[in-house]
């Protein structure tokens, strides 16, 4: 970025809103299981909550700090009173947006999901701070998120106002499940520990019939996956 270009966004960031609510929540969670679609409703951060599935947050803003315990669900996030239903394979619909409820802020940096088991309860009452976690999927620099086709990260499209869709995993074994949908901004990790973390987490049951299980090893815990140190959390070089 030229000085110039510098100093201009400096003064638009003084005189115009984008800059105050430049951070964001999932505001919808859709499951498309081919026959019909459900769009689930979440709630604004720290407004009079309704019954959903997708756990409320405090703010708008970011965790920060990679060991930090709102890493887990997002900013002292609580429980929500309502459990979506999914299939194996079904398809997650995440809809991020900004604090305003305009497109999402950011464009620098990777999705992530994860999931944990409630275990036999419905995961309206299920603590997951000390649970682990395995993961879905992942998604970094693509060259399809624009009509240049040239590479960006995948958090691109969603800047410009596309949903980000995960497929269930097709032999997930039936159960009570939480999906942490995470994004991470690393527009400010060229400094450690400016890395925004914005993890998002719904309830869900999976049906089904199938015995898929991540193994011990292959789960993490939240905190406790990162460190502050990692390359892909904290990147002088961070392709911007
Ligand atoms: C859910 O419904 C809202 C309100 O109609 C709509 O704006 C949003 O795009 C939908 N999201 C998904 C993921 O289907
Ligand atoms: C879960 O447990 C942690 C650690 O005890 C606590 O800080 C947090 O508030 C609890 N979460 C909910 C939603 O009750
Ligand atoms: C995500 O899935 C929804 C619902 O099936 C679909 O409308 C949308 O086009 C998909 N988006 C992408 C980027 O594939
Ligand atoms: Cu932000």
């Amino acid at each position: 970025m030229t000085m110039l270009r510098l100093a201009f966004s400096l003064i638009l960031c003084f005189l115009a809103l984008p800059c105050v609510s430049a951070h964001g929540y999932l505001a919808y969670l859709g499951i498309d299981d081919d026959q019909s679609y459900t769009n689930y409703t979440g709630n604004v951060p720290n407004a009079d909550p309704s019954p959903s599935v997708i756990r409320q947050v405090s703010d708008i803003s970011p965790v920060k700090g990679a060991s930090n315990p709102d890493l887990n669900c997002g900013l002292n996030a609580q429980f929500a009173q309502k459990v979506a239903s999914a299939n194996p394979g079904d398809l997650l619909v995440f809809d991020w947006r900004g604090g305003d409820n305009t497109n999402w802020p950011h464009n620098t940096g990777p999705m992530l999901t994860y999931m944990t088991s409630c275990g036999s309860s419905d995961c309206t009452q299920y603590n997951s701070s000390s649970s682990k976690w395995f993961k879905i999927a992942e998604i970094g620099i693509v060259t399809n998120a624009t009509s240049s086709n040239s590479p960006v990260w995948a958090q691109q499209s969603v800047m410009n106002g596309a949903f980000t869709n995960v497929t269930l995993p097709s032999t997930l074994s039936p159960g009570n499940y939480l999906i942490r949908h995470e994004i991470i901004a690393l527009h400010l990790a060229t400094a450690l520990g400016g890395a925004e973390f914005y993890p998002a987490c719904s309830q869900v049951k999976v049906g089904g019939s199938q015995t898929g299980m991540a193994e011990d090893s292959e789960m993490v815990l939240f905190p406790g996956a990162y460190k502050d140190t990692d390359p892909g959390i904290y990147d002088p070089d961070v392709r911007l």
